[in-house]
């Protein structure tokens, strides 16, 4: 009989990978395995609540319709991070400012959390995979005093874990601490996460690509050249396009399976859509822990120094022989053969 290792287990016995851990890991990653499993349980009735699957009326910093479950999941990891000690403030998708945790103990906090509630959430209505994304920094401002934006502005290669959980045909929770990815599946029929993917990694090579074809029109040349690379040329196999509209679902099928994701610069969005801070960062540090991936078409995500809280790159992440494939096209055809930074 195999045996179950839970999440609370394999935190407490990779405890010395935290850096500076006093018990942080545990506790941080603790508040979030709460919050996952309540927001878990909503999104897996969602179809049956008529009151929690419409809008909230609320249109957030974003322009979107904000689903009253991203309201739900947004309110829920903040009050569980807040109940805690480690983290002094976060971020999130759904509030324009950054929200400083002004009780004392938190002030204490070393730990600052950037989040993405309810990632795809327009699909809560079709019954699709959605999922949330996080990211956690060590806090730069002094220990005793109010987290500042600084806290928040730093460059992916800082984090000092990241993950994602996506609710999908079962609700999983994946994440690193810089010391490779693993994943765990929730067992509803005990409320806990189990390891279910040990030491993930994303294979060298895959052939799905993601992307929104829709904006075909609106694309580079280079990006165009490699779309009909993937459909026409690829060496001897066709490609399968897979695109979910929920970058989480569609990151996790391709960190399983192989593939590329990606969200490029265009005519109707020229900075991409996706936004750096919670969604590019977390997912390229799991990339690049899992062997992958992840760049904006010039540089890796991972060393974009942020301008601003909500700031939107293009994002190309999965496989790594397939970014790199992709940074051939737009290197000869749009950067004209200049270095990739
Ligand atoms: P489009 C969902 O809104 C999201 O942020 C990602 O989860 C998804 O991959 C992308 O946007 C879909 O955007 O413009 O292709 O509908």
């Amino acid at each position: 009989m195999k045996k179950v290792v839970t999440l609370g287990q394999f935190i407490v016995k990779k405890q010395e990978d935290f850096p500076y851990a006093k018990g942080e890991l545990s506790s941080l990653l603790s508040a979030l395995r709460l919050a996952s499993k309540i927001v878990s349980r909503e999104v897996n009735k969602a179809g049956l609540m008529d009151d929690i699957r419409g809008s909230s009326g609320v249109t957030n910093i974003q322009g979107e319709t904000q689903m009253k479950l991203d309201d739900f999941a947004n309110l829920e990891f903040i009050s569980s991070m807040m109940a805690r000690e480690e983290i002094c403030g976060m971020a999130s998708e759904e509030n324009d400012d950054i929200i400083i945790f002004d009780r004392p103990e938190c002030q204490d906090g070393k730990y600052v959390l950037l989040i993405d509630p309810l990632d795809g959430s327009s699909n809560i209505n079709v019954n699709v995979s959605i999922g949330t994304i996080f990211s956690i920094y060590r806090r730069i401002s002094p220990v005793g005093t109010p987290a500042t934006l600084e806290d928040f502005m730093q460059r992916g290669r800082e984090q000092v874990a990241a993950g994602y959980v996506v609710y999908g045909s079962s609700t999983m929770l994946v994440f690193t601490t810089g010391n490779g990815v693993n994943g765990f599946t929730l067992d509803p029929s005990i409320g806990t996460f189990c390891l279910s993917h040990p030491d993930m990694k994303m294979p060298e090579d895959g052939s799905i690509y993601s992307v929104n074809e829709g904006n075909y029109r609106y694309f580079s040349e280079g990006v165009k050249r490699y779309i009909k690379y993937c459909q026409e040329e690829a060496e001897g196999r066709p490609y399968s396009a897979r695109y979910i509209g929920s970058l989480v679902a569609d990151f996790h099928r391709n960190l399983i399976k192989g593939g590329i994701y990606f969200y490029p610069a265009s005519g109707l969005s020229p900075r991409g859509k996706l936004r750096l801070l919670y969604e590019n960062n977390p997912l390229a540090f799991i990339a690049q822990q899992a062997g992958g991936r992840a760049t904006d078409g010039r540089m890796d995500i991972l060393d974009i120094r942020p301008s601003e809280l909500h700031e939107r790159t293009p994002l190309f992440i999965g496989s790594k022989n397939m970014v790199d494939k992709v940074h051939e096209f737009i290197d000869l055809y749009d950067l004209k053969g200049e270095k990739n930074k």
